[in-house]
């Protein structure tokens, strides 16, 4: 009864609250967009020695260093919009569960195709119950070092398994420049 009476308070509070600032919710989310894209007009405004892209990055097997033979895929989009690096992306048909390795099952490396580089920042890997699929995400500042290495190419996208600790696909990022 008094789970009732409690639920039933936080949905009149929530309702009445959603209702009563009925406009604030709405400039709420308005701002929360305006606040985006505020942010990568800063960023674009500031930005300025590097032209914002997005690119389309495929993830493979044998873009490991040693290549590595796998059914898994993944794809994923990578936007510079100044300094702003923005990562979105989805992979599945891992040979074996996604691991952690220094903290995060997938990274940014600093590396040109057909090396192995540092992890430069951990991605935001949402793995399924399974382990061998995912989408993964990060939104990053890059400092000029790093912009650098992103206009020559020598970043990319890895992903480790508990088969291929040293990582199982990878995606360079590659600037259609
Ligand atoms: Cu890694």
């Amino acid at each position: 009864m008094k789970r009732t009476a409690l639920l039933f308070a936080c949905l009149f509070a929530f309702g009445a609250a959603s209702a009563q600032d009925d406009t604030m919710t709405g400039g709420m989310m308005s701002g929360g967009m305006m606040t985006g894209g505020m942010m990568s007009g800063g960023s674009m405004m500031s930005g300025g020695a590097s032209m914002d892209q997005s690119l389309e990055v495929t993830l493979s097997g044998d873009q490991q260093v040693p290549p590595v033979t796998t059914e898994g895929t993944g794809s994923a989009t990578v936007s510079l919009a100044g300094d702003t690096m923005t990562v979105r992306g989805d992979l599945s048909g891992l040979s074996s569960p996604l691991t952690e390795v220094a903290g995060s099952s997938g990274h940014v490396h600093l590396a040109p195709a057909g090396e192995n580089g540092d992890v430069v920042f951990p991605l935001n890997v949402s793995a399924d119950e399974g382990g061998t699929s995912a989408i993964f995400s990060l939104s990053t500042t890059l400092t000029p070092e790093q912009m650098d290495a992103f206009n020559a190419g020598e970043l990319y996208l890895n992903f480790h398994t508990e088969t291929n600790q040293g990582g199982e696909l990878r995606g360079q990022i590659t600037p259609s420049l």
